[in-house]
């Protein structure tokens, strides 16, 4: 098998004149907000991976313990010959997902004699192809050779996509599988969200398969203790789109001036990440040709992160066109994992 493909669908200048609409969009908005995509250049993206191994992040280990305990069944249930991964950053977690799914399985796995493990006789079962999608060039690049490598019988593309704005799942192996894990989706607005669902639902057939990752409501300690860690890597991880719009459009905001707030909205139910003003400022944008103020204490959203119950997923998943099949939780059922079929 030849290394990874990466295929292109979202240029830089695209991306360029996508941050330019939000900047322009949410910061003379009132109150001021940021779209949350923003904060995934190559240090967004790796302060990311640092907050997933933060003691009081638990959404990585709760997902990872569940995909670990049920990889075997989802290969089982659901014979995928494409896996699509939406946001897959790193890759790190669909390693567990290929290494139930893989036809030959990593190249130290469990094989017999160099042939299938895949039951014998179905060729429906055995995963062809792997599709990752993501915004990030760099990280997409990284992740999909290194998957390659480790499973040389699989056809690696990577897409570098904005799958919010307009989604195309590649046109794989039937049926395929499409993964949204990390609970990315609750970053998504109810609007967003519901007609995300729909272009995905819409981008299927009858019977494919969704594997979707969702954060549950829980105390809202726990909740907020996990967006305002006790290192500060988060609040850094916040600023990181300060630096974005400073690199990008030639603003001058000050990071360092900005205190990194994380709220529970209850009547949401989600978490908002937020950036403080801690003194009056006024910001140059020459990208945008914009002059903006904060006030001392003005609050900039940058991130919602919502939190869900079974119902409120399952109804958004039917109403989009996805019968729920599976519903797995993490043992302190603080996360949840949807095993969901476009209906026919
Ligand atoms: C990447 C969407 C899973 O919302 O929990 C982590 C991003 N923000 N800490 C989340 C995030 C603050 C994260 N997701």
């Amino acid at each position: 098998m030849p290394p990874a493909t990466v295929e292109i669908r979202h240029t830089p200048e695209q991306a360029a004149e996508a941050l330019r609409a939000d900047a322009l969009t949410g910061l003379t908005s009132m109150p001021k907000w940021l779209p949350p995509k923003w904060f995934y250049d190559a240090r967004g993206s790796e302060l990311f991976e640092d907050i997933t191994r933060l003691p009081e992040y638990y959404p990585a280990r709760a997902e990872r313990e569940i995909l670990a305990e049920r990889a075997p069944e989802l290969a089982t249930v659901t014979r995928p010959g494409a896996l699509v991964e939406l946001g897959s950053g790193s890759s790190v977690k669909t390693r567990l997902l290929l290494d139930a799914f893989s036809a030959n399985g990593p190249p130290d796995g469990p094989t017999e004699g160099g042939t299938s493990v895949a039951p014998s006789g179905t060729p429906s079962g055995t995963l062809r192809e792997f599709f990752p999608l993501d915004v990030s060039e760099q990280a997409l690049r990284e992740a999909a050779h290194a998957i390659a490598e480790t499973y040389p019988a699989l056809r690696v593309h990577g897409v570098v996509d904005d799958f919010t704005s307009s989604l195309a799942v590649p046109d794989g192996s039937r049926p395929r599988l499409v993964a949204f894990l990390g609970g990315t989706i609750g970053n998504l607005l109810p609007d967003e969200r519901a007609k995300f669902l729909t272009s995905l639902r819409d981008a299927l057939d009858g019977g494919e398969w969704l594997l979707l990752g969702t954060d549950l409501v829980k105390d809202p300690d726990t909740l907020v203790r996990a967006y305002a860690d006790s290192q500060g890597v988060t609040g850094e991880f916040n600023r990181n789109v300060l630096h974005v719009l400073n690199a990008e459009l030639g603003a001058d905001f000050v990071p360092e001036a900005f205190t990194h707030r994380a709220v529970w909205d209850e009547r949401q139910e989600w978490i908002e990440m937020r950036l403080r003003a801690d003194r009056d400022m006024r910001v140059t944008l020459p990208g945008i040709g914009l002059e903006i103020n904060f006030t001392e204490g003005e609050e900039m959203r940058t991130e919602v992160s919502t939190k869900f119950r079974r119902e409120h997923v399952a109804s958004e998943l039917a109403t989009a066109g996805f019968e729920l099949h599976s519903w797995w939780t993490d043992a302190a059922g603080r996360f949840a994992l949807s095993l969901a079929r476009a209906t026919p």
